[in-house]
């Protein structure tokens, strides 16, 4: 057991389970005359077998229960049911018990294969977490349409901000050889609902347009294709030069129009359901439209274009900020999308990342969300966690999703969640889509750590649905990676739950942010400045000095604040509204500060470093006493990296005071430990190797 089985594991249940089930699951009656219908009967039996034991599946005895699963253009027997399919759309499902000749059997219907596949899953998912299927009756799809993992993996298979070894893609031996992994990649992304890959970094190489690597790339599609999976590529704007021999990339010259026309219609020819084109542009030094003089919308319309005979999609990141510096970075993405509303073509989709700045710890969201009625916007959530201590740091991610989801934006008054800015039902798009940085590799457990598959399960879960519950979605996971006794779950759940804040607070607490060392993003450096762009250096974000700390965006300061609705703006503008977890992102507050516990912000903040490696602490202690309910490969390696996560915490947390106690000159509050060391150490510490630079 070294988490290689992922979530789908398949293990044999209790015997008196399984023999319940077998009451229920005798047989499996499924078509298998196409590839999305063998995926999902193949694994419907494997599952079943590896649950319940080789006689569940297989051809049913006659009068025997089955599962029937099918469409009814693929199974007459599910036709002759007259289900109620239709509002189910393309990728949804319908799980029902049914009474047929005085024998219980499960029926799994849908309008396509892929439907079938998604709720084949969800089946075997029942199954493996032990729920009752004597009265089963669930329709579920879909709330988003393009459910897509971002892999910033490149060509020689370095993955910029993977923790988890090195590229799945082994682009050297495609696409004579088609690795198993990638069989078992695109399994675990279809049961947990994720239907498109962009397989190459935002920060493209224009090479992987070419045609050696598009037939490697329509190697991979093959492989996903049955899962229901489509492939996408980053695309570099400048391509049309580095690799089609043109003067320039000018979005309106027509020689580039024609260019990218041409290139997209050889894409097709490759990949016939190629999903399109996710791009990052005219940021951190990528070329892009405004190299011409032209608008972002400009540089989309003109891929769009070349996409739209195919059906395919522009994934255009609004993850800019100018090379010029601005008073505040965090305006930048805003000041520049916002005047573009209205003016991108249909089969474009902005995609933003969840909040305003960078993928830290916490942020706010992004005033995006909401703020472009006319064009779709698609969430970006980080699951690699380039900010959040890499692989060996446990952090649940659900959590921080669920935040941001579930944030108001109240452009059209309450209840305007940035869930259904994304989803589309506020503001009516066609078109709705979530990405996430992928957290994946070549690692056996596939993740970098046995946690971090969770936050890959959890992307995939709430880009299905995005109102879905974090803490459903953990104990889901963890029954099916690990056990379903409730002495395990309840205390890992709880665990799970509180760690993101407690990274939170050992980093960055209160609302600070970007206090990682420079480039790597690894350990504390709150001291570096002086880098080559202000915006990327620590002291730009805290602004900590003898008087106070904060990022002063309110009215009075940058004004960011003045991107949100009126509400908001009002309510994290003030001082005595704002949430105490954006406080130092709206506010620069004085080190004497009154806050809601009766504290000084300086003892407040102290206080808040101490309790994040308080709580890793106490992670360390649940889990020591879970050994019993885990094999020991996993627990050792759960508990190795909790080790060094409580170190690494002691680090964040002594850096930082040390750091912070410089500028405010405060005694630290009753009870708490002086950093082991001086500052002068924790600045002299240089980190020698961070992977994915
Ligand atoms: C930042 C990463 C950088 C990415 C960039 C992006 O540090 O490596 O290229 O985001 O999203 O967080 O484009």
């Amino acid at each position: 057991e070294d988490g290689h089985e992922l979530w789908l594991r398949y293990l044999p249940l209790p015997s008196a389970q399984a023999q319940a089930y077998r009451q229920q699951l005798g047989g499996v009656d499924a078509p298998a005359d196409t590839p999305v219908q063998r995926a999902a009967r193949d694994e419907l039996v494997r599952g079943l077998q590896g649950l319940l034991g080789a006689t569940a599946a297989g051809a049913a005895a006659v009068g025997q229960p089955i599962v029937q699963v099918g469409t009814p253009a693929s199974s007459p027997r599910i036709a002759a049911l007259h289900l109620p399919l239709q509002d189910l759309g393309e990728e949804g499902y319908l799980i029902r018990h049914l009474q047929q000749g005085g024998q219980g059997g499960i029926v799994v219907a849908a309008n396509s294969d892929v439907g079938t596949l998604h709720g084949v899953f969800h089946l075997l998912r029942l199954v493996q977490t032990t729920q009752p299927l004597a009265d089963v009756d669930l329709r579920q799809s879909p709330k988003i349409q393009r459910r897509v993992l971002n892999h910033w993996d490149n060509l020689d298979r370095s993955v910029e901000r993977g923790y988890a070894g090195q590229s799945l893609w082994d682009w050297q031996k495609l696409p004579g050889w088609l690795d198993p992994r990638y069989t078992d990649y695109a399994r675990a992304n279809a049961s947990i609902g994720i239907n498109g890959t962009v397989l190459n970094n935002v920060n493209a190489n224009a090479l992987s347009l070419t045609p050696m690597y598009l037939e490697k790339a329509a190697a991979l599609a093959s492989v996903m294709r049955p899962y229901g999976i489509r492939v996408y590529l980053s695309a570099r704007f400048s391509a049309p030069i580095e690799i089609g021999g043109l003067p320039t990339a000018d979005p309106l010259d027509p020689a580039v129009q024609r260019w990218w026309k041409d290139k997209v219609d050889e894409i097709y020819r490759y990949i016939p359901d190629f999903g399109g084109l996710l791009v990052k542009a005219n940021s951190e030094g990528q070329p892009g439209p405004q190299d011409y003089g032209r608008s972002h919308a400009a540089g989309a319309n003109m891929l769009a274009d070349a996409l739209a005979p195919h059906d395919g999609i522009v994934m255009w990141r609004a993850f800019v900020y100018s090379h010029e510096t601005s008073p505040d970075r965090a305006k930048q993405a805003y000041d520049e999308f916002v005047p573009l509303d209205g003016s991108f073509r249909d089969n474009v989709l902005v995609q933003v990342k969840n909040g305003a700045i960078d993928f830290q710890p916490r942020e706010p969201f992004h005033p995006l969300f909401g703020a472009m009625p006319k064009t779709p916007l698609m969430m970006e959530f980080q699951i690699t966690k380039e900010y959040l201590g890499f692989a060996t740091h446990l952090a649940y991610l659900g959590p921080m999703y669920e935040e941001t989801l579930r944030a108001d934006t109240y452009v059209q008054g309450k209840g305007s969640t940035v869930a259904r800015v994304v989803d589309g039902s506020l503001q009516k798009s066609r078109l709705t889509g979530m990405a996430g940085v992928a957290n994946i590799g070549s690692d056996r457990n596939w993740s970098g750590s046995q946690f971090d598959q969770a936050n890959w399960y959890a992307f995939g879960r709430l880009a299905w649905d995005p109102m879905d519950d974090a803490g459903r979605i953990a104990e889901e996971w963890l029954r099916m990676t690990f056990s379903n006794d409730p002495a395990f779950v309840a205390p890992a759940l709880a665990m799970m739950m509180r760690s993101h804040e407690a990274v939170v607070d050992y980093m960055t607490p209160l609302g600070l942010a970007h206090l990682m060392g420079r480039s790597h993003h690894y350990g504390p450096a709150p001291w570096d400045a002086g880098s080559e762009r202000p915006d990327w250096d620590p002291v730009y974000y805290h602004r900590a000095g003898a008087d106070g700390i904060g990022f002063d965006r309110s009215a009075g300061g940058s004004d960011a604040v003045g991107q949100y609705a009126a509400p908001l703006a009002r309510q994290y503008g003030n001082l005595a509204t704002v949430p105490e977890q954006y406080l130092l992102w709206f506010h620069h507050v004085r080190w004497d500060h009154r806050m809601a516990s009766g504290r000084t912000l300086w003892d407040e903040l102290v206080i808040r470093y101490g309790h994040g490696v308080d709580e890793v602490a106490a992670m360390r202690g649940t889990w020591d006493g879970l050994a019993a309910y885990v094999d020991p490969e996993r627990h050792r390696e759960v508990a190795a990296f909790l080790a060094i996560q409580q170190d690494e915490a002691q680090w964040w947390r002594d850096a930082c005071v040390a750091y912070f106690q410089s500028l405010s000159q405060r005694p630290l509050p009753a009870g708490q430990a002086p950093p082991a060391h001086p500052l002068s150490y924790y600045q002299s510490l240089s980190f020698p190797f961070a992977p994915g630079i």
